[in-house]
């Protein structure tokens, strides 16, 4: 054991010059709470905060465990287990470095006290076994004091599910060898996890053999080799900035970890990295997570739409709760899928305020099924659109339906929401929510009339007719849209008179006065630019960016890098790569005051959306689109982006530089550039550029 210990140690890599496959953080944390979360390591299954391993100050690490819910005084959340990776207290710092290597997955650490004790770990989240971990150490004595054998864990929550972990520990003192006396230890701790019921000791135990059979060095092979696999279809290189090449890697690396291929995956708003929201899953998963696992590994997205179309008859009761027919998805769900929003909270002030989401945040019924559409896009396959994600679409449609008010005039209105700017509760007609609707409609009709009963296409038609009555907030006179009824009447405060975003200006003005002016928490209007181009005026982004962006405080996380997103497809590329830069220090820097609590997963999907939807302006239809569109806005510092896609079935490279991309494949494929006609590149590739470029 000794021996593997020291070859794992001995690979640990050196960091160079600012690597970008590399994070660097200090022992102890400048930054305590939130570097732990930024070094968290996950598989799916269970995830690892980033904490030292030694009880005290910052440690041992947190444990979250993926689907299981504790009920408790304030309702449901994700279940957090006692730490396997627990060393010994130590008295005074440990002094060093943690350093987080995102190629390969592995946790490595450094560090020594002033009395001349020494730590090396390292420790990893096996992705290709989920739910095994790894803890390897080399130190002095008192550090790895801690018990040896196999210790069994079992954990039963209230909502009837649970946790079986086998820990085993194996120490070696070192005595009598001639390099010394350090302490050896080898940890490996397997976890079977059941979101209803008690798990499988056998099932924990099998696992908990295999990976013993295998061995530590074997093990740490088999981890490097599974994150090259997903690298290879994933990564993101921008040559000339290193700094975001780590940024949007470290955010790949938490949001491949973040979700299982196989089963069920409802991603919670930290994903598995902390606590915060309870674990509870909003719409961060479906439009902001699952579009960058549908381009890089479909069968995670998948995962992600199975913990929908799982939840959809406790969707169904929250439809017909209120009257309706079809789907309603809640704003926030954890186990069963039921509406776990809390309806109130303290406010940074100190206040108990009110939280009507869970009432009116509606719009997330239809982001499900927009979340349907996107994995079939990538895809390019009707498969999951007439199988399995078929009701996602259908039923969320026949909710619309029978939501909608229609007017005297015939025209279908929705009453009583809250869009994606939470600072204007209980509005009429709001511009994102209804236009996603009428979005949900159509693509339903799409569906149901290419395959279809005769009683269904009936259906499929009036659901085109109440979508083209819903009412769009589109003024042909402005020449932008209305973000709700009434918007314009509002106090017309700028977010510059209130103070430099990102901006919680709820905090700054009080609820009250945010709520009477125009000043927005974040992309609303702009987010249907960003997800469904298709269906906006031609030409409409400039005018409603030129009014919006001004009123918006980026008081929410996933704010700016839509607004990168949208501004690179516009050109304005100074802004574009400042919001991008606000966008990825959100968890590095923790400009909100909340990363210790969890990263932000949506942040991290949009940081990689901006890149590939907005800077390389891939856009996507449905599974029918004919040819992988392409626009490229490259600022004059980058050389190059690089990305790696799966399109349609195929991995995709591309390099996009001023005017054209080079693209890399192993088939024919047709590609569109910047609005000029298909073309076919065959294998290896081509540069492909509109004339003129
Ligand atoms: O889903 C978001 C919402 O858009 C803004 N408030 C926080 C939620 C969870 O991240």
């Amino acid at each position: 054991m000794a021996e593997a210990v020291r070859a794992v140690l001995a690979m640990r890599p050196d960091p160079g010059a600012g690597s970008p496959w590399y994070l660097v953080v200090d022992d102890p944390s400048s930054q305590p709470g939130v570097d732990e979360s930024l070094l968290s390591l996950a598989d799916g299954v269970t995830g690892t905060r980033g904490s030292p391993e030694e009880e005290g100050p910052g440690g041992p690490p947190g444990v979250f465990v993926a689907g299981v819910y504790e009920r408790g005084a304030h309702g449901e959340s994700l279940l957090e287990v006692p730490s396997w990776a627990t060393l010994a207290a130590h008295d005074g710092p440990l002094v060093g470095t943690r350093l987080l290597d995102l190629r390969a997955g592995v946790l490595w650490r450094e560090v020594r006290g002033e009395d001349g004790s020494t730590l090396r770990s390292a420790r990893w989240a096996c992705l290709a076994r989920p739910g095994t971990n790894v803890l390897v150490a080399l130190g002095t004595s008192e550090v790895l004091e801690v018990k040896t054998g196999s210790e069994l864990v079992e954990l039963h929550t209230s909502t009837g599910g649970g946790v079986t972990a086998i820990v085993e520990t194996v120490r070696d003192d070192g005595r009598g060898r001639p390099e010394g006396h350090d302490t050896h230890l080898a940890r490996v701790s397997t976890f079977a996890t059941s979101s209803r019921r008690s798990p499988s000791k056998k099932v924990a135990a099998a696992a908990h053999e295999r990976a013993r059979q295998a061995g530590l060095v074997a093990l740490l092979d088999e981890q490097r080799t599974a994150w090259d696999e997903r690298w290879s279809e994933a990564d993101i290189e921008i040559d000339g900035d290193d700094e975001l090449t780590r940024s949007v890697r470290l955010a790949l690396f938490h949001l491949m970890s973040s979700v299982p291929d196989r089963g069920e995956a409802g991603v919670g708003a930290r994903g598995l990295s902390g606590g915060d929201y309870a674990g509870h899953v909003f719409w961060d998963a479906d439009m902001f997570v699952m579009p960058v696992l549908a381009a890089t590994h479909p069968a995670a997205a998948r995962t992600m739409l199975e913990y929908r179309i799982r939840r959809l008859p406790a969707a169904r009761r929250w439809a017909a709760a209120s009257g309706r027919k079809g789907a309603r998805f809640p704003w926030e769900s954890g186990l069963d899928g039921s509406d776990v929003t809390p309806r109130s909270a303290v406010d940074g002030r100190g206040e108990v305020v009110a939280i009507r989401t869970g009432l009116m945040e509606e719009h997330i019924t239809a982001d499900v099924a927009w979340a349907a559409w996107q994995l079939a896009s990538w895809q390019g396959s009707w498969d999951f659109l007439d199988g399995p994600g078929r009701r996602l679409v259908t039923e969320t449609a026949r909710y619309w339906a029978s939501r909608v008010r229609h007017d005297d005039a015939g025209r279908a209105h929705i009453d009583h929401v809250i869009g994606p700017d939470e600072y204007h509760e209980d509005v009429e007609d709001n511009a994102y929510t209804n236009q996603m609707a009428a979005w949900n409609l159509r693509r339903a009709a799409d569906v149901v009339l290419r395959r279809g009963s005769d009683a269904e296409r009936g259906e499929a038609r009036a659901w085109r007719a109440v979508a083209d009555a819903v009412v769009d907030g589109w003024d042909p006179v402005l020449g932008r849209h209305h973000q709700f009824v009434g918007f314009d009447a509002l106090e017309p405060l700028l977010v510059a008179d209130v103070g430099p975003v990102p901006l919680a200006a709820d905090r700054v003005l009080g609820h009250a006065r945010v709520a009477a002016s125009q000043v927005i928490k974040q992309a609303d209007v702009l987010m249907l630019h960003h997800v469904i181009p298709e269906a906006v005026p031609a030409g409409s982004l400039a005018a409603d960016m030129d009014y919006y962006l001004p009123r918006t405080a980026h008081g929410s996380s996933l704010s700016p890098a839509v607004h990168a997103s949208l501004l690179a497809r516009l050109g304005r590329l100074d802004e574009a790569v400042a919001y991008l830069d606000m966008a990825r220090r959100i968890d590095l820097d923790d400009t909100t005051g909340s990363t210790a609590g969890g990263l932000h997963l949506a942040t991290l999907g949009g940081l990689w959306q901006a890149l590939v939807m907005g800077f390389a302006g891939v856009r996507l239809t449905g599974p029918d689109d004919d040819a992988l569109v392409l626009d490229p806005h490259i600022p004059d510092a980058w050389r190059e982006l690089r990305l790696r896609l799966r399109w349609h079935g195929h991995v995709v490279r591309l390099g996009c530089r001023g005017g054209g991309v080079e693209v890399q494949c192993s088939v024919p494929l047709r590609v569109r550039v910047g609005g000029a006609p298909a073309t076919v590149v065959e294998p290896p590739g081509a540069w492909v550029a509109p004339p003129g470029a």
